[in-house]
């Protein structure tokens, strides 16, 4: 174990480092889009730099700059004009002034185990400037989405859905709330009516509108992946269910109805984005993983992408295990955080940063998605031919093992009026035998008493003939 501050320090510096090197390396894979380098974030004003200045947290100490963050906030009205060129020709250029790229690193807790580097986050103090630049730029990238801006037009969207989907109480609606939380900067609010500890949980499948064209969709949550459950999550997922009303789970072709039924209301132009939430509290419990794999499976197929995962109760000691037991599956985008609950004391500068960075990065991948050539009608078609083609596989599946079981209970029926058929048989062979034996008695009984009546009557002639013969003499 490592006892001295120092050594403690080199060990996190190290560890950062490697990290901080493998960074530009991976930059370098993102792909660029070459004909629009810098059209989407030039539109700053200075009223939004200004804005941002006063909201600085003036209880910090001074970054590398020295300069405190109180200073940047009284001053707000006189620095907001050359920040906001600073910030418009460094967003052009594409470069950051090199005092801001020099910064003071101290580790924060974020998950798992504290023996481990890598479960501390390098935070950066003072950076207050450039922070706030990059929270403003992903803030006005969500709030300006549009598929219309798309490379190739709309090609038939409007709306991005992030459908939350998951097991129950794993905090699916407080992850909305957070977001919202953030999103709109105020206190956090119980919008998604996430559960208290004992209470029930969410039955309707509600939007919460984020922008004008992104909202957040609290699916229904499952307590278990079995048949049943997975059909209604993949229904909801291919957004083949009314939005806003309650979901029923409904046995046999009943979903298949409530599908047509809805077909009406749902859209086409909703492009879908799954999003599955899971709580770092629970162990993993045997067979999980198998349970997880293929809810992905067969989300990747139906949605064409692997659900990004976002990990709540994200400093439980857990973390690591569950993080692991996704990337087994395949899964590659995580976000974490601590939910905002009705416990929340107050408000954190992590948890916005998570909450922005997570809308940020989904943004940027459905805008990347919706570059490519698609068909909104077609896609929608196909969703629904893999959901009805996923019901009556199941159906078949079920109607197959119905007939198996039936099989199995008329053998049993059959193999018990066999035996009982054999009983009745043996139990009438038995009377027979008593019957026959009793005759058998009754006739030696009749035989004998016949006998001692021909031996009486024999004697009795006998003795007669003898009289007579006494009387002739
Ligand atoms: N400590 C902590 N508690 C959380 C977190 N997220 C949710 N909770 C708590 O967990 C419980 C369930 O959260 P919900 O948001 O209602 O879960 P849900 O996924 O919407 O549940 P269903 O609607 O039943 O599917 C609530 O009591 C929350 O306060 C978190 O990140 N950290
Ligand atoms: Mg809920």
């Amino acid at each position: 174990m490592v006892v001295d501050d120092e050594e403690k320090a080199n060990i996190l510096n190290t560890f950062f480092s490697t990290v901080f090197t493998v960074e530009n390396e991976m930059l370098d894979e993102i792909p660029r889009n070459n004909e629009n380098p810098i059209l989407r974030v030039t539109n700053l004003t200075q009223e939004e730099v200004r804005n941002r200045l006063n909201k600085i947290k003036i209880d910090k100490s001074p970054g590398p700059d020295g300069i405190h963050p109180r200073v940047l906030r009284e001053l707000s009205n006189v620095i907001d004009k050359p920040l906001f060129l600073i910030f418009r020709d460094s967003i052009a250029t594409g470069s950051v002034p090199q005092d801001w790229r020099i910064a003071n690193v101290v580790p924060i807790f974020k998950k798992g185990s504290k023996s481990e580097p890598g479960n501390y986050r390098p935070s950066v103090e003072g950076a207050d400037i450039s922070s706030a630049m990059e929270d403003e730029e992903r803030r006005r990238k969500i709030r300006d989405f549009t598929f219309d801006k798309c490379k190739r037009g709309n090609q038939g969207f409007q709306r991005i859905l992030l459908q939350l989907f998951g097991y129950l109480g794993h905090g699916k609606s407080s992850f909305i709330n957070t977001v919202m939380c953030v999103w709109s900067n105020s206190d956090n609010k119980n919008h998604a009516n996430a559960a208290g500890a004992h209470e029930g949980h969410t039955t309707e499948r509600l939007t919460y509108q984020l922008t004008k064209n992104i909202v957040l969709v609290d699916n229904r949550g499952c307590s278990k992946m079995n048949t049943y459950e997975t059909g209604e999550i993949f229904a909801q997922l291919a957004n083949l269910l009314p939005l806003d009303k309650s979901v029923d789970w409904s046995h046999g072709f009943g979903l298949v109805d409530r599908i047509v039924e809805a077909e009406r209301h749902v859209k086409a132009s909703d492009f879908t984005i799954p999003i599955f939430v899971y709580s770092v509290a629970n162990s993993p419990t045997p067979g999980l993983k198998e349970e997880l794999a293929d809810i992905f499976r067969t989300a990747k197929k139906l949605t064409k992408v692997v659900p990004t995962v976002v990990l709540t109760h994200r400093t439980h000691e857990n973390y690591t295990e569950i993080e692991n037991m996704f990337r087994d599956i395949g899964v590659d985008t995580f976000f974490s955080l601590e939910n905002y609950t009705d416990k929340t004391q107050k408000r954190k500068r992590e948890t916005h940063e998570a909450v922005i960075q997570f809308l940020y990065e989904v943004i940027s991948d459905a805008q990347f998605r919706a570059d490519y050539p698609r068909d909104a009608d077609q896609e929608m078609f196909d969703r629904k031919l893999f959901v009805l083609n996923y019901i009556h596989q199941r159906e078949m599946k079920l109607h197959e093992a119905n007939l198996a079981r039936q099989k199995d209970v008329e053998n049993v029926r059959m193999e018990q009026a066999f035996r009982l058929r054999q009983q009745e048989e043996e139990a009438r062979i038995q009377k027979n035998r008593v019957a026959y034996k009793e005759r058998m008695e009754r006739l030696q009984r009749d035989f004998e008493r016949q006998k001692l009546r021909d031996q009486f009557e024999h004697q009795e002639r006998l003795e007669n003939m003898e009289k007579k013969g006494n009387k002739k003499t």
